[in-house]
């Protein structure tokens, strides 16, 4: 208490009773912070002591989300920081609410890396993040007349709490120039670069601690500066634009993160983030590790860069550059380092995402690392040639650089020592198509390390009543540290009074949820209904548009027949869609215009409820996963990579309805067919039906219930709005195939599906007990799960 007193007085100049709860927040932040810095910077003595071989994890986003409470649970010290802000007469829950999301990620990608952050150091394990302090994380969501506006999130004001600035670890990187090669007298070769602009890279560092240890990490969020300040001579001139001009132009690489999420970006200032950052990374890895061994010739033995997809490929021609050009290594020699140093992970297979950067720009840009591509590529070539005897199609396929683009993930499959996929099938998936031919050449590269959420954050922080549950019936605590533990919930899977706390649970948390939503936007929820839920971003081939025409059915039928069954739901939806994503807006439009509809409809009264919660991010999941029952998990099979929500809504007991697509395949095969509800075509019938030309038509046409559906998107809803384009883009396509997400093939089964649901809810104890058995089998989704295979297979560091 004495602590946060001190630090409102002397950073704010403000006594308790004038501290307004910001001051308030900022101040218990600094104190938290102080505490794992200490030990920061022990963990980093005992690594150099012991010269540990360290990980680093490269990534465009980190989703931390919040910190505040996150960090006083992994300290241990939850309960004095509620004590000490209560007794300086602020409300804890209301101050944990003040902090604003660090949304430093689009989604999936990059709440993963901000799970792993947490696992790994809880794990013991020498770890640390590198991605780019956005002055703007993921945009702010609001919605105006049914439709997206995006704001800006300007998180740093407070959120900055958190970052402790190194000025004096600050980087040079180099853009544009040229390069010439001269030899020496000596008859050694060098490079010269000129007519560079330079950007700072200065990093401000974010303190990680773990659970129980006091391993504590760091992730690293570059900052980008213009090295000279505004140019006085042309502020003179009265040039004001000019004079400010190069330091904008230095300072924007950091100032937006990108809101593509599963998308490609070709804009050249995506590239300039992505060299950015990397290069600073790397020559901040380079500089330590000489300071503690003189040489870079152990670089491989000491540390491993894992490649967080394929955003940050440009680490490996920047250290081969520095091997050549700074240290005078021959490319052999640099190679080999290279090549045993990185590791990549794959994210996604669909095509759109796949990163092809244009020649121009990267050579423009980019002039020595271009040159060290081009030579990565025709070895590469040469080898490839060999070994498939000239075969062109083969060549073709894996070419780094091919017509007049580079292709990252060919660039990472050629340099990594090892590539992995983020499910079972997600892997299957880049062994037997993606990456087939690389994969035959070499597969013993190719690894599953299946996704995995933090669990302390997902299940024990966020559903207290549920930890305290699953303590009470296991006897202990022991699950936080060994997730597997969660099974011995399951020889409670009959008991009546467990299922009954359960069911408590989840309706406290339910009415917790919707208090919290009144609060926010004045809707009520009937908490008395089944809360189906589906929050992710939004894409096509997620499929929010299946959820949202199964909707219009029981609309429909509720209109029909008013004895129609239908078990009483809310349908919540949550999701972004990326800014120039017109299909994903137009999605959005209508899930507004339908719930509009359908909650000012009499008919639906009680028993049809959609609520569409406006702007979607952690902090929203943190109080709403823990108040679903029913997961919406539908993608069109072989298109999820993994899915790290799906895990998160089983480990606080939601039943899931999904396709066999991701890591639900993982999830289904561990619950069984009687504690899932799977419906849907499986990866080898979607690409047979694609194979023989899928008629989307026909199933319109032979089915009357569902050709009333689309023929309603026409018509519309409530505000006269027509939906006629999402209509036609399933009947016919639009510049693409009819229906590319087969919506209306997995139609019929994901209504029966539906209606399974709906039925099994009415019989509570059947349902609680689902729920059980759900719990118990997910400490396989837990991220330390996860951190061990990577420790083990791919990064070979002790873990504890
Ligand atoms: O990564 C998650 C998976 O669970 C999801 O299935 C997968 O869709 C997601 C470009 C991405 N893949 N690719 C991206 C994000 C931003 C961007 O600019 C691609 N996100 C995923 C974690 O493995």
């Amino acid at each position: 208490m004495d602590l946060i007193i001190g630090k409102l007085r002397r950073n704010f100049g403000r006594d308790v009773d004038e501290a307004t709860s910001q001051q308030m927040f900022q101040a218990c932040a600094l104190v938290v912070r102080d505490i794992i810095s200490e030990r920061q910077l022990k963990s980093a003595d005992k690594e150099r002591d012991e010269h540990a071989r360290q990980v680093h994890y490269l990534s465009m986003e980190f989703l931390m989300g919040r910190s505040l409470r996150k960090n006083a649970y992994n300290l241990g010290m939850v309960k004095p920081l509620t004590q000490a802000i209560e007794a300086l007469g602020f409300s804890a829950a209301d101050l944990f609410e003040e902090e604003p999301d660090a949304g430093l990620g689009n989604g999936g990608l990059g709440r993963l890396a901000a799970c792993y952050l947490d696992a790994a150091t809880t794990l013991d394990i020498p770890l640390t993040g590198y991605t780019i302090c956005y002055e703007l994380g993921i945009f702010k969501q609001k919605i105006v007349d049914g439709q997206q506006i995006e704001l800006p999130d300007n998180w740093l004001d407070r959120g900055g709490a958190w970052l402790i600035t190194k000025m004096d670890e600050t980087e040079e990187v180099r853009f544009g120039g040229t390069v010439k090669d001269v030899w020496y007298p000596d008859g050694s070769h060098g490079i010269d670069h000129s007519g560079y602009t330079t950007v700072l890279a200065v990093p401000r560092d974010m303190q990680i601690a773990g659970y129980k240890t006091n391993q504590a990490n760091v992730l690293r969020l570059w900052d980008a500066k213009s090295p000279t300040p505004v140019d006085m001579s042309l502020y003179s001139a009265g040039e004001y634009l000019k004079a400010v001009e190069q330091q904008a132009n230095a300072e924007v690489i950091s100032k937006v993160l990108y809101p593509e999420d599963n998308h490609r970006e070709g804009k050249s200032l995506r590239l300039k983030q992505q060299y950015f950052f990397v290069s600073a990374t790397v020559q901040s890895i380079c500089r330590k590790h000489k300071a503690e061994y003189g040489t870079l010739r152990n670089f491989h033995e000491k540390h491993v860069l894992q490649i967080n997809d394929t955003h940050p490929t440009l680490v490996i021609p920047e250290l081969m550059r520095i091997l050549l050009d700074q240290e005078g290594y021959s490319w052999e020699d640099a190679w080999y380092i290279v090549s045993r140093s990185v590791a990549y992970t794959n994210h996604t297979v669909l095509s759109e995402a796949l990163e092809r950067w244009p020649q121009d720009l990267v050579e423009s840009l980019l002039p020595r690392i271009w040159q060290i591509i081009v030579e990565i590529s025709n070895r590469y070539q040469s080898e490839l040639s060999a070994y498939w005897n000239g075969d062109q199609s083969k060549l073709e396929k894996l070419a780094i650089i091919w017509g007049h683009e580079v292709r990252m993930a060919n660039l990472c499959v050629c340099a990594c020592s090892a590539v992995n996929g983020v499910s079972a099938l997600h892997t299957e998936i880049l062994k037997t198509d993606v990456f087939k031919d690389a994969y035959q050449r070499q597969p013993d590269k190719f690894h599953n390390v299946t996704n995995g959420v933090d669990h302390r954050r997902w299940l024990s922080e966020v559903n207290p009543e549920l930890d305290a549950l699953i303590i009470d019936c296991c006897g202990s605590d022991k699950y936080l540290l060994q997730p597997d533990a969660l099974t011995e919930l399951e020889k409670f899977a009959d008991d009546a009074a467990v299922l009954e706390k359960l069911a408590d649970i989840k309706k406290h948390n339910k009415a917790r949820f919707a208090a919290w939503v009144q609060r926010e936007s004045g809707v009520l929820l009937n908490t008395d209904a089944m809360f189906d839920v589906q929050v992710k971003r939004l894409h096509e081939y997620k499929r929010q548009l299946l959820n949202a025409l199964h909707i219009i059915y029981l609309w429909q039928q509720l209109h029909a027949n008013p004895n129609f069954e239908l078990t009483p739901r809310v349908y919540l939806f949550g999701a972004k869609a990326a800014p120039g994503y017109a299909v994903a807006k137009e999605i959005i439009h209508l899930l507004n215009s339908l719930a509009d509809t359908v909650n000012k409809d009499p008919v639906c009264k009680d028993k049809l409820q959609m609520v569409f919660l406006e702007n979607y991010r952690v902090s929203m999941a943190e109080t709403l996963i823990p108040a679903s029952e029913l997961s919406e998990q539908i993608s069109t099979a072989g298109k999820e990579a993994s899915g790290t929500s799906n895990m998160k809504f089983m480990m606080n007991g939601a039943l899931t309805i999904g396709t066999l697509d991701g890591a639900n395949v993982e999830m289904h095969q561990r619950v069984g067919d009687e504690n899932f509800f799977l419906f849907g075509l499986k990866t080898e019938e979607v690409n047979e039906m694609r194979r023989r030309g899928y008629k989307s038509y026909e199933y319109y046409m032979q089915n009357p219930a569902l050709k009333a559906v689309i023929d309603q998107l026409t018509v519309g809803f409530d505000d006269g709005v027509s939906y006629a384009g999402l209509a036609k883009r399933l009947l016919f396509g639009n510049g693409c195939p009819p229906d590319e997400y087969f919506l209306l093939a997995d139609f019929e089964s994901y209504r029966s599906a539906q209606l399974s649901a709906g039925r099994t809810y009415l019989d509570p104890k059947t349902w609680n007990r689902m729920s059980l058995i759900n719990i118990a089998r997910s400490g396989i989704f837990a991220a330390d799960r996860s951190i061990r295979d990577y420790a083990d297979e791919i990064w070979h560091v002790p873990h504890r």
